[in-house]
C-alpha cells in the first residue's frame, strides 16, 4: 500500500480540503465524503495547538490522511503536529530557497535534517520510535507555498531544494503580492501560476493549488497540477445551506 508521500507523489490526481471547523465532528463528515486527504488550517483557522492531536485522531477513525498547514515558518510548529501523528505538512509563504531548506531541516529525521525524536503519538507515545523512525523520512509529506512576489522571483532556487516534495500555489495570496486580483488580472495571474508550475515540474517537484470550486481542476491538470485543495469545511457548509435555503425559497413560490 501506498504512504501519503508516495500517493501525492505518484502523479494521480488527488484531492483533499481544508479543515477550519475545530471540531472532531466535522472532521469525521469531510473524512467519510471520499476525499483523499485532509489539510488541517492552523495558519488561519482559530486551531489551537492541543485540538490539532484530537483533530488528526478523527480522520484516522476514517483511514484518511490528515497533514497541517503550519502558522509560519517555525520548526517548533512542525515538530509539533508531525509528533501529533501529521501526515504531512504544508509551510505557507515561503519565499526563498534558504526558507525550503529550513522547512526540510524541520520536517525530515538526520542525515536528511535535523528533526528532533519525541515520544508523540506519532511514535505511539514512546513505544514505537524505532518503527517510526524508520518510515518517517519516507512517508511524510513536506508541501510547501509558493504565493509571494519574492517565491516567483525565486522559484528555481526554491524548487531545486532537496527534501521538498511538491510545491503548492496559494493563488490568494500571490495575486495579491503581484497585483493581479480580480478577474480583469485573470490572465497576470495564470501566467505566473504557470511559471512556478513548470519550474516545479522541470525540478522534479509536484505541484499543488488551492480551489475554491471544482470547476476548473481539469485545465490545471493540464498544466501538471496533481494536489488539489478543494475550499474549505466551512466553504462547503456555507455554500451547501445557502444553495439548500435557495431551493426552498423557489419551492415555497406561490404557495403563500
Ligand atoms: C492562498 O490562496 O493564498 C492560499 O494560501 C490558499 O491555500
Ligand atoms: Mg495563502
Amino acid at each position: 500500500m501506498q504512504n501519503f508521500r508516495q500517493t501525492c507523489t505518484s502523479g494521480q490526481a488527488v484531492i483533499g480540503t481544508f479543515v477550519a471547523i475545530p471540531h472532531p465532528v466535522a472532521v469525521e463528515v469531510a473524512a467519510a465524503s471520499g476525499l483523499d486527504f485532509l489539510c488541517i488550517d492552523w495558519e488561519h483557522a482559530q486551531i489551537g495547538r492541543e485540538r490539532i492531536e484530537d483533530l488528526i485522531r478523527a480522520s484516522a477513525v476514517h483511514q484518511v490522511p490528515a497533514m497541517v498547514r503550519v502558522p509560519g515558518h517555525a520548526p517548533e510548529a512542525i515538530a509539533a503536529v508531525l509528533d501529533a501523528g501529521a501526515a504531512g505538512v504544508l509551510v505557507p509563504r515561503v519565499s526563498t530557497a534558504a526558507q525550503a531548506i529550513s522547512a526540510v531541516q524541520a520536517t525530515r529525521y538526520p542525515p536528511a535534517g535535523a528533526r528532533g525524536v519525541g515520544p508523540g503519538r506519532a511514535a505511539a507515545y514512546g513505544y514505537r520510535i524505532p518503527d517510526y523512525l524508520s518510515r518517517a523520512n519516507d512517508s511524510l509529506l513536506l508541501a510547501i507555498q509558493v504565493e509571494t512576489a519574492e517565491g516567483l522571483a525565486n522559484i528555481e532556487a526554491i524548487a531545486a531544494v532537496e527534501g521538498v516534495d511538491l510545491i503548492f500555489i496559494g493563488p490568494g495570496d500571490l495575486s495579491v503580492s503581484i497585483d493581479a486580483m480580480g478577474p480583469a488580472n485573470a490572465g497576470k495571474l495564470n501566467a505566473a501560476i504557470e511559471t512556478i508550475a513548470s519550474a516545479a515540474r522541470k525540478a522534479g517537484k509536484r505541484v499543488g493549488i488551492f480551489r475554491p470550486s471544482a470547476d476548473d481542476i481539469g485545465r490545471w491538470m493540464r498544466s501538471g497540477i496533481s494536489f488539489y485543495i478543494l475550499a474549505s469545511d466551512t466553504m462547503f457548509l456555507g455554500a451547501s445551506l445557502a444553495a439548500g435555503v435557495a431551493a426552498a425559497r423557489e419551492n415555497a413560490k406561490g404557495w403563500s
